[in-house]
């Protein structure tokens, strides 16, 4: 094989491929190779049948062995199996929560007039949500109302004797009494965390069973913190509405001082954007034509959604967009960056910036940036991209020349917003017309990750074809959205191509009586990954509107190339929620056949929803069709 070629077993995106091509001519590793090296990879851990979780570990089980088959504790294989999933359920629970929680802060600061670089930019979004959340809007100050929202996020953080407000308030009626009858409401959301890691613990809970409720309540606890998320960013950021942008290391510019934000929290990067504009001038002095800001990861959605902002790439390809030699800083705050870019980009002779004191790495340059002195932070992390370009300027640069139309911008009021066109009065009636019509088969949500063992975008890709011509209104978010957005599924002039008749005649009709003169984009993006509970609400909303359950929807999730533990503790509570949830990497789990038919059988009994794991993603998109017809059926429909 030649050229770019040979790496089409590693990524779909033909500008990946360009840059893997440069990467093996400068020999500069990247994940792919590292992943290679790394083979084979430990049979106990891919099985979740090794325990490190005390001193007289590690211990391992072998499924296929006679002889010992618990740990030196007695732990059976079925114990460390759930243990090691609940931990990575808190984990990705933490991190979402985390997230939510430095908003939080951020609102809270802002309204003691200590955060003076933030301001409320969606009130009507702040009154919503303190309605929701039972908190009195009616002549009040919108400073009060937001003090008093960021007071209540802040303490459904701790343990207290009524439901976690962002979990119970957000879900039907319905669900919040399957949970409370399984158990399952958490009380504070760093509270779950705790007590996972406690009952985790060397010779704490030894039943599989309670070991997984335990971990289907943090992931109740995860949606809460996602939930917020949303909540608090839109207040501060705003709400997204529809754009058109562009995607792909084609938006990188050899003439402009390029920066990529990378992470997750809009709190940093809505503020490097800010200040990137108000220092253009700067950057024209420095012999560039401007600043030109892209998006990596979550961050990058969250820009996107809010501002336009093009994303560069997402997830697992995120060192080829130092290898293009373009980028003159990569500002990172926390999550999903890997440590090794730190490397590639000395290797470019470019910086990778830390912002987060839990996020530092070896080789990147640390520059603090705290709620009240942010835009003074933003301008010194700027400055030093601004520096880096002065030295690149004159360099040659390897940008692919691959850029994809990308029409963003989707939120639950923004497609409220859409359908209330069709109708003005009842908005949800074109929705769930069209679905009870058939038009609108069913819906599923891809969120999730790029992973290394699985050929870039190849899964999203498959699945969203055959799903949207087979009439399922499909949604996105994190780099779920960032794979389908580099494949032109977010491209309005591929809707007809890509989408069943049912489907396009709806997306069409949205889109004219909008006057945007053509369809909306076969796949909508709904944001990061955090946004998940932008489906979350949609769902309930519809939900509601049939006076049904979640879990009696035709309604589906898939992460089909998930990474982070934050997948899995969404998964999780995609299943709690009562959605069919397609994962499309065997998680570390199959040590146990009791935990693996919990999870993706018995569970069903419970809340109606269950996993489904399948690698390859024909299979997977039939099963989730057949998921969608089977609740159709449910429902009385055809
Ligand atoms: Ni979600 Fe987003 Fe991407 Fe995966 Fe990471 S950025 S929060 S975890 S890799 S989708
Ligand atoms: Fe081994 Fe039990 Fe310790 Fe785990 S907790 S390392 S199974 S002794």
């Amino acid at each position: 094989m030649s050229g770019e070629q040979q790496f089409q077993n590693l990524s779909l995106d033909p500008a990946v491929q360009q840059m893997l091509a440069k990467a093996k001519e400068k020999n500069i590793p990247t994940v792919w190779d590292r992943y290679e090296q790394m083979q084979p990879q430990c049979g106990f851990g891919e099985t979740g049948l090794c325990c490190r979780h005390c001193l007289q570990g590690p211990c391992r089980i072998n499924p296929f062995e006679e002889g010992s088959q618990t740990g030196i504790c007695g732990a059976t294989a079925d114990v460390m199996v759930a243990r090691g999933l609940d931990r990575a359920i808190a984990a990705g629970t933490a991190a979402h929560s985390g997230h939510a929680k430095h908003l939080a802060h951020t609102l809270f600061k802002m309204t003691q007039g200590q955060a003076k670089d933030y301001k409320i930019k969606d009130p009507i979004k702040l009154k919503k949500v303190a309605t929701r959340l039972n908190i009195a809007v009616d002549d009040r100050d919108d400073n009060d109302i937001a003090r008093d929202v960021a007071l209540a996020a802040l303490a459904d953080f701790h343990e207290k004797d009524t439901p976690v407000m962002w979990a119970a308030g957000v879900v039907t009626p319905g669900r919040v009494k399957v949970l409370s009858d399984l158990g399952i409401v958490p009380k504070g959301i760093d509270h779950e965390v705790a007590e996972i890691m406690h009952r985790t613990l060397y010779g704490v809970d030894a039943d599989p069973v309670n070991l997984l409720l335990g971990g289907l309540r943090c992931s109740v606890a995860d949606l809460a913190g996602c939930y917020m998320g949303t909540d608090l960013a839109d207040i501060l950021f705003g709400t997204p509405t529809p754009l058109v942008t562009s995607a792909n290391l084609g938006t990188l510019k050899t003439q402009s001082v390029n920066i990529a934000l990378h992470g997750h929290n809009p709190v940093l990067s809505e503020m490097i954007v800010k200040v990137a504009e108000e220092m253009k001038d700067e950057a024209i002095q420095a012999g560039a034509d401007r600043i030109n800001v892209v998006g990596i990861c979550c961050t990058g959605n969250e820009l996107m959604e809010r501002h336009g902002i093009p994303s560069c790439t997402h997830s697992v390809s995120q060192e080829m967009a130092l290898l293009t030699g373009a980028v003159d800083a990569m500002i990172v705050d926390y999550q999903c960056i890997m440590p090794s870019v730190a490397n590639v980009a000395e290797c470019m002779g470019t910086k990778v910036i830390t912002t987060m004191d839990i996020c530092k790495i070896t080789g990147a340059e640390h520059i603090e940036v705290r709620d009240e002195t942010a835009s003074e932070n933003a301008r010194q992390a700027i400055r030093q991209a601004i520096a880096v370009f002065k030295t690149r300027k004159n360099k040659k640069t390897d940008i692919p020349n691959i850029t994809n139309t990308v029409v963003a911008g989707f939120s639950t009021e923004s497609i409220i917003a859409a359908l209330s066109k069709l109708n003005a009065d009842d908005p949800l009636a074109p929705l769930v017309d069209n679905i009870k019509s058939g038009n609108i088969k069913g819906v599923c949500l891809f969120a999730g990750c790029n992973n290394v063992k699985i050929p870039q975008d190849i899964n999203y890709i498959t699945m969203a074809a055959k799903l949207l011509k087979e009439n399922v209104l499909v949604l996105a978010t994190g780099c779920g959205a960032g794979s389908l957005m580099r494949h032109d599924f977010m491209d309005p002039a591929k809707t007809k191509e890509l989408c069943g008749d049912g489907l396009y005649a709806v997306l069409n009709a949205i889109g004219e009586a909008n006057g945007l003169g053509g369809p909306l984009p076969p796949v909508l993006h709904l944001g990061s990954c955090v946004d998940n509970s932008r489906a979350v609400e949609i769902t309930v909303a519809i939900a509601n509107y049939l006076g049904v359950d979640i879990n009696q929807l035709p309604v589906v999730a898939s992460a089909p190339e998930p990474t982070s533990e934050k997948a899995i503790s969404i998964g999780t509570y995609a299943v709690a929620a009562g959605l069919p949830t397609h994962i499309g990497v065997v998680p570390p789990v199959t040590g146990s056949a009791l935990v693996t038919t919990i999870l993706t059988q018995t569970v069903k009994e419970l809340t109606g929803g269950y996993f489904i794991v399948e690698p390859d993603p024909d299979k997977a998109a039939d099963t989730l069709l057949a998921a969608i017809n089977e609740r159709r059926r449910g429902l009385g429909l055809d």
